[in-house]
């Protein structure tokens, strides 16, 4: 085994909009979901830079409905996770309901959390959660705005009052985050938008309604207008690590390609060293490489390449578009497959019966064997409705299906033997980086023979399946899906193959 080195991201892949809290010597931390059902992945952590999985915060549908028809990117929108009185509190919105803004609870926060409670008079996204002395909560959202709330009923109590503008005259303040520290209490917030503008700025006050003094430093991050392989810093929460030190959990993209890149697995999860200096946190450049850590480093179990569909449930790792009803998506109707029933007829439509994991890295290698007897379906890399590329099976034509923009085409198609096929998605980043017409990586899919031999029916700049085209607030995700009929997956691989092991 090579020796451990810290590296960011330490969440890699669609993690957006971290937030964190300690409790003794473990760390939890929350991130978005937007169209995808479950919820709010909710990851463990002993060093703040291995994370494991525990679970997905939102995962029934009384907590979480997202209407079939609602646009990709909406949903679920930045939780901040908080513990508080011996329980965790997570606040999120879910932008596609009425309601919006809603608080769920739970003493273990591998869960289960409770039905949600709502927060109608809470006025905006990006809810955060402070307690003071007196107990009073205050919930600080994007704008920056703050009222006074209850957690336990959602009721709002006052009038919703304007707590600072940001820092450094960037585009949407949001974001916030507040704590008390020593004496003061912290204003942290997002700005610039959560582009190549992104960045974070700090204020501070006497109470946890203001007035706020801004950082002079503002932004105390930002990587705008560099070069830095790292981009899109921002939207970041504090945490202390095991020996008291700071930290900073955050968002940031790897864009690959030529200039300006493109970034295609969404917006991760970043760590970085905290120091303060008079007061004010300075954060440094956000690099890959982490600093050697003063405590151990603690690995999660590594998740098994294969998922061989033999649990009743599918891994926290596994997300469906929208709703996930057995109808449409089973580990049971047939035990060791995946059962897949076509509601939408193509991954163009928002109902399509979609389910996947989130592409990690930046080179790697998904297959499945699928039995499509019954149906039509396949494997696809999915960044939104209008933005995918898919291997697909009809009776005993296999066929690779691209979809960017207003453009639809299948682009390869051969005849195989009738039976279940193996089909494969294999993605490498692009040989020659920095040429100004290189895409970021290259897609190639295609099937194998059942000797074993692999037939390539289409390799693909990868550059269309990028949020820089296809905009939006989510990463690809690979996955399997049923375009009619019913279909079936006896196993999913997924490998990585930039050399790491999860
Ligand atoms: C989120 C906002 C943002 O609500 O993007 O990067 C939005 N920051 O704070 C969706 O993730």
């Amino acid at each position: 085994m090579p020796p451990l080195r810290p590296a960011n991201p330490v969440i890699p892949g669609f993690h957006p909009d971290p937030s964190v809290c300690r409790v003794g010597d473990d760390f939890y931390l929350a991130c978005s979901s937007f169209e995808y059902f479950p919820g709010v992945p909710l990851f463990h952590s002993r060093d703040l830079v291995h994370w494991t999985q525990i679970g997905n915060v939102l995962d029934r549908p009384e907590q979480l409905r997202l209407p079939v028809d609602m646009p990709s990117s909406g949903g679920i929108y930045a939780p901040t996770l908080r513990h508080h009185d011996g329980r965790f509190w997570l606040i999120v919105t879910n932008c596609s309901e009425g309601g919006g803004n809603l608080i769920v609870t739970a003493t273990d926060p591998a869960g289960p959390w409770s039905d949600p409670v709502r927060a109608p008079g809470v006025p905006g996204i990006d809810p955060d959660l402070a307690w003071d002395e007196d107990g009073t909560c205050w919930c600080t959202v994007a704008g920056v705005s703050q009222v006074r709330l209850d957690p336990s009923t959602g009721r709002t109590s006052g009038t919703p009052h304007r707590l600072w503008s940001g820092g450094s005259g960037a585009k949407a303040p949001e974001a916030p985050h507040l704590y008390r520290i020593g004496a003061y209490w912290y204003l942290l917030i997002a700005e610039g938008g959560t582009e190549r503008g992104h960045g974070v700025s700090i204020a501070r006050g006497r109470t946890p309604s203001g007035p706020f003094e801004p950082c002079p430093a503002n932004p105390v991050l930002t990587h705008r207008g560099t070069d830095h392989p790292v981009q899109n810093t921002g939207h970041a929460d504090l945490v202390q690590g095991p020996d008291g030190s700071w930290w900073m959990v955050l968002l940031g993209v790897r864009p690959g390609g030529g200039t300006p890149g493109w970034h295609v697995l969404g917006r991760e999860t970043f760590l970085a060293p905290v120091t303060w200096v008079d007061g004010w946190p300075v954060v440094g450049e956000v690099d890959l490489d982490l600093p050697e850590l003063p405590w151990p480093l603690s690995p999660g179990p590594v998740e098994e390449r294969r998922d061989d569909f033999d649990l009743p449930a599918l891994r926290p790792s596994w997300i469906s578009l929208r709703d996930r009803p057995a109808e449409h998506c089973t580990t049971e109707e047939r035990p060791g497959w995946l059962t897949l029933r076509a509601r939408g007829r193509s991954l163009d439509e928002p109902d399509v019966v979609f389910t996947g994991r989130r592409q990690q890295h930046l080179a790697c290698r998904a297959r499945t064997l699928v039995d499509a007897a019954e149906g039509d379906g396949g494997l696809a890399v999915r960044l939104d409705e209008r933005h995918h590329y898919a291997v697909e099976v009809s009776g005993t034509e296999v066929r690779a299906v691209v979809r960017v923009g207003s453009l639809r085409t299948v682009v390869a198609a051969r005849t195989v033997a009738a039976g279940p096929v193996v089909l494969a998605v294999t993605i490498t980043e692009s040989a020659t980086p920095h040429g100004p017409r290189t895409g970021p990586d290259v897609v190639t899919l295609g099937f194998e023979r059942p000797d074993g031999t692999f037939t390539e029916l289409a390799a693909l700049d990868g550059r269309y399946l990028s949020t820089e085209v296809a905009g939006g607030f989510t990463g690809r995700v690979v996955g399997l899906y049923a375009a009619d009929g019913t279909v079936r997956f006896d196993w999913f691989d997924y490998e990585p193959l930039d050399g790491s092991t999860s």
